[in-house]
């Protein structure tokens, strides 16, 4: 481990050139986040803001970063997950002169520690994805709150906890829901979801996906998108669901639907991606074919009962990386990919650069937001704040024009007509 205080510490510094060859190759391909960049590193409207960071520490994670810098803000960060740094990538950020404390492997201790590290510069924004940071903040240090403007959360389940926390009014400051921008959910988790799991399945199996039962466990923006990858590939497609309309979208997308008792007993390979916990447990391990291939990609770890399949395994052992083989009383085996932990951050390198443009791009929006509405001295009240669709079509219409496509424009007389409720047959 490399540790200078007060700066980083990341798994081995020496990594940093191969590090930096990667963040290359993300920023030729998110075009937006480098318009940005160029823009505002001429005026650095970040100046003088301190950022805490709590977000997977990849290749597209490091140009959000160097992004928000080069706009004038002082970074500190710290991976969402135990098993998502690239420790290359943490070491060209450290190099880069970025504040980061991140290694991969970390146990749940020196998580914690990390984000304690972070919050040594007292920041006055934070950028989470799970919010792990914010609850550290309102549990262990809520005297800093006093100091936040604001935050941002990258994901379904860290805004779904904020929104209960706010209900209950526990929120100490606002955060935006960064997550529910279209430019991200409709995107990131979609076909971002969809690739990336795939890529760390076979990263973690090569496995062919041809003719496999394939079961996805929650058939929301995630669970879509991998459902329709894994069809795409020629797998049957069988979605599990406790809400009927996601079920009944599923049916007409031409997959199966049944529960997940059932589901146990045919699929070849299982993932999960509900954001709740316990969707495959002791009972659906017991029913499990031989071989079957077990995997999460929801932030939490806690969707696969881990636990009750130790209970259930006589021998356990790593059959190749991320890939552990439980074999159980009866010789069946099944086989647990990274430790249940989000599979396409720990068996492959997250989402594609080229879709995390666009969700990083409302990241940076958002946190410029904040800044800006904290210097004309608006006070926000500490809620879930949702982003405006002008940064949407902002951030579409950039990233279009990146791809050199062109679309058309309503005529005065076409949006008079759509507003004109006499108008009939
Ligand atoms: C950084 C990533 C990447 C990547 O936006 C995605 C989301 O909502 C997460 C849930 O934890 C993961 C996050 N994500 C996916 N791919 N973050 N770099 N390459």
């Amino acid at each position: 481990m490399d540790y200078k205080e007060g700066h980083y510490k990341v798994r081995d510094i020496s990594l940093a050139p191969e590090g930096r060859k990667k963040i290359e190759w993300a920023e030729s391909r998110m075009p937006v986040m480098m318009e940005l960049r160029k823009k505002y590193s001429e005026t650095k409207p970040l100046k003088g803001y301190r950022i805490a960071g709590c977000l997977h520490v990849t290749k597209e994670t490091a140009v959000l970063i160097e992004t928000l810098s080069a706009a004038g803000a002082q970074i500190s960060w710290s991976g969402c997950n135990p098993l998502s740094t690239q420790d290359d990538i943490a070491a060209a950020l450290a190099e880069g002169g970025q504040e980061i404390y991140a290694w991969h492997g970390q146990s749940v201790e020196d998580f914690y520690w990390s984000i304690d590290r972070t919050l040594d510069m007292k920041p006055n924004l934070t950028l989470d994805d799970g919010a792990d940071l914010i609850f550290t903040v309102h549990n262990k240090y809520p005297e800093l709150a006093t100091e936040i403007i604001g935050g941002t959360e990258e994901t379904t389940t860290g805004v779904h906890r904020l929104r209960a926390m706010a209900k209950d009014g526990k929120l100490l400051y606002p955060v935006v829901a960064v997550n529910d921008a279209e430019t991200k959910w409709d995107f990131d988790n979609v076909y971002g979801t969809g690739q990336s799991s795939i890529d760390g399945i076979l990263r973690a199996t090569s496995v062919l996906m041809a003719g496999k039962n394939f079961v996805v466990a929650g058939y929301g923006h995630c669970g879509k998108g991998c459902a329709m990858r894994a069809a795409g590939l020629g797998s049957n497609v069988v979605v599990t669901e406790v809400k009927a309309t996601a079920a009944l979208k599923a049916t007409l997308e031409g997959h199966q639907v049944m529960t997940m008792d059932q589901a146990a007993k045919v699929g070849d390979i299982f993932i999960t991606a509900t954001g709740v916990k316990d969707v495959i447990t002791k009972k659906h391990f017991e029913k499990m074919k031989d071989g079957a291939i077990v995997c999460n990609t929801g932030h939490y770890d806690c969707e696969l009962n881990l636990p009750d399949l130790e209970e259930l395994a006589v021998s356990k052992r790593t059959i190749r990386p991320n890939n552990e083989e439980y074999t159980l009383a009866d010789g069946r085996r099944i086989y647990v990919l990274a430790q249940g932990r989000l599979v396409n951050l720990a068996a492959a390198e997250g989402h594609p650069s080229e879709v995390m443009d666009m969700s990083f791009a409302n990241q940076f929006m958002s946190q410029l937001r904040l800044a800006e509405y904290d210097k004309q001295g608006i006070l926000l009240n500490p809620e879930v704040i949702d982003i405006p669709e002008e940064q949407d079509q902002e951030i579409a219409g950039i990233k279009l024009r990146t791809m050199s496509y062109k679309i058309d424009k309503l005529t005065k007389e076409q949006k008079t007509y759509m507003d004109d409720y006499s108008a009939g047959t």
